[in-house]
């Protein structure tokens, strides 16, 4: 049988992998259709408001319904599917996790910076600011493994792709991000061995991503030097 749901990704898009986690957890079966932002097909910017993955693509009596942006995403699928849950039942502790989850989308927008400038003094400030976040979510962290403890959530769904991109970026040399936050650091750990998280890029990733850098002339490259 085939399955229903269509995911409109990019290889390397860490809010696709949010998406890809939460149904990969779910245990639920989807089409997972890789484009090319650069050259973005008719028929994707149709569909896609913002010109933006991830889409899903869900049936429904209507026909075809595109839902977008990825943590509207991720929560359908924590609504619509069976399988683990994925957010805390307790409404006030539901709404923290959304707020970190929002929180994760921050980080992301300091790592854009971090791995896109040519500027050593925005390269800089861009690691200034994702040390300060990070040390926002050390306090909030428990005891682990997870971010709310034994039971993984979307939350963990969320960093889990931020922590993948330093995976790639400490083989040029040691940013000092997680040096004062130790429960990030063990964190980090743990969502890397997650199956799920494991399995939510494709082998060539670390390679793309080496790539990304390069046709960017990106700063964090000549950490390496
Ligand atoms: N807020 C959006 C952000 C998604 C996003 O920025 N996706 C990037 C790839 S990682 C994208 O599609 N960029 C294409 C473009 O901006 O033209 C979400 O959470 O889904």
């Amino acid at each position: 049988m085939s399955p229903s749901l269509k995911l409109i990704s990019h290889k390397l898009c860490p809010y696709v992998q949010r998406a890809v986690i939460a149904l990969t957890e779910k245990g639920v079966a989807f089409e997972r259709i890789d484009i090319d932002l650069a050259n973005k097909p008719d028929w994707f910017l149709k569909i896609s408001p913002l010109g933006k993955v991830p889409v899903l693509v869900v049936p429904s009596a209507q026909g075809e319904i595109a839902l977008f942006e990825s943590n509207v995403i991720c929560e359908y699928i924590e609504e619509t599917q069976s399988g683990a849950k994925l957010h805390p039942a307790d409404a006030l502790a539901r709404a923290q996790h959304r707020a970190w989850m929002e929180f994760g989308s921050a980080i992301l927008g300091d790592l854009w910076g971090l791995e896109t400038t040519q500027d050593a003094a925005v390269f800089a400030a861009k690691r200034e600011a994702l040390t300060a976040k990070f040390a926002r979510v050390e306090v909030a962290l428990g005891d682990g493994p997870y971010f709310a403890g034994a039971r993984f959530s979307l939350v963990d769904a969320v960093f889990a792709p931020i922590f993948r991109y330093f995976d790639v970026f400490d083989a040029y040399g040691d940013l000092g991000i997680f040096a004062s936050s130790p429960k990030v650091r063990a964190w980090r750990d743990r969502l890397a061995q997650r199956p799920s998280v494991k399995s939510a890029v494709s082998p060539e990733y670390p390679q793309l991503l080496r790539a990304f850098l390069v046709r960017h002339d990106a700063y964090l490259l000549k950490q390496a030097a």
